[in-house]
């Protein structure tokens, strides 16, 4: 029997986020090793030359980077469509979806998330307080007056649910996450966007493990996952202390 898709990385990165909801989305069965970036083993290391999570096992198969995964499931798993078919809209959601992964990536996962959460629980660190403030100032708010001009007054960035919308809104996901309140009369649309978004099926099953994992000490997730019903693989590439990847900040 063939075994299912493997994904590598934590229910709370927004980059494994992405290839989970299109998994949810397209129907597909998977397992999950939730290993929290920076957990990676050696094997780790040899699958994943960056140490970034996710990385999606099919068969002899090994893929890195979120969008090559997201694609490659597209392509693999064609229905429901998950990127627009018309050729100047698909351009489109690429770019959303690379505008996602590198500003927001850098603003709301490395200035916010990283900050206030994965900071103190990986590195025992405290946050910068000016970078923080930085972010909330600036960084955030240039961020999302950009989305809320690309977003229409209700529905899909591009008319239809695509990469687009599940990369935008898996960042969106961790700014909850450290606890930022979106300004609903600064950003209606966006508000409503991300209200909406995540509210969908496969966003708000994975939600369900996402609490799980933000509230459980790091050791305990893969049980604690388990417990919750989360299809967790019986192999893990994951360690028992953090070790910084090149990639790192
Ligand atoms: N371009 C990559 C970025 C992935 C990424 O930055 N993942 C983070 C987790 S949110 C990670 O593994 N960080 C560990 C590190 O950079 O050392 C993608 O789209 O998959």
């Amino acid at each position: 029997m063939p075994q299912p898709l493997l994904i590598i990385g934590s229910y709370l990165s927004p980059y494994v986020r992405k290839a989970l909801v299109m998994l949810e989305l397209k129907g597909v069965a998977y397992r999950i090793d939730p290993i929290v970036p920076f957990y990676g083993n050696d094997q780790f290391a040899q699958l994943s030359p960056l140490r970034q999570v996710p990385v999606l096992l099919d068969g002899e198969l090994v893929l890195n980077d979120s969008s090559v995964i997201c694609q490659y499931l597209e392509e693999r798993y064609p229905e429901p469509r998950l990127y627009p078919q018309a050729i100047a809209a698909r351009a489109r959601a690429r770019w959303l979806e690379e505008y996602a992964d590198s500003r927001m990536g850098q603003v709301v996962i490395w200035q916010l998330f990283n900050q206030l959460v994965i900071g103190r629980a990986v590195w025992a660190r405290e946050p910068d307080q000016a970078l923080l403030e930085k972010t909330y100032q600036h960084d955030l708010p240039e961020i999302f007056d950009y989305l809320e001009a690309q977003l229409p007054v209700s529905g899909a960035v591009l008319g239809e649910l695509s990469i687009a919308d599940i990369a935008i809104a898996s960042f969106m996901r961790n700014a909850q996450f450290a606890r930022y309140q979106l300004d609903a009369t600064r950003w209606p649309k966006l508000a409503a966007f991300v209200e909406a978004t995540l509210g969908l099926p496969g966003f708000a099953k994975l939600g369900v493990f996402e609490r799980v994992a933000a509230r459980t000490p790091i050791a305990q997730q893969c049980q604690a996952l388990r417990e919750a019903g989360a299809p967790i693989s019986d192999l893990s590439y994951g360690r028992a202390e953090p070790v910084r990847g090149p990639m790192s900040h």
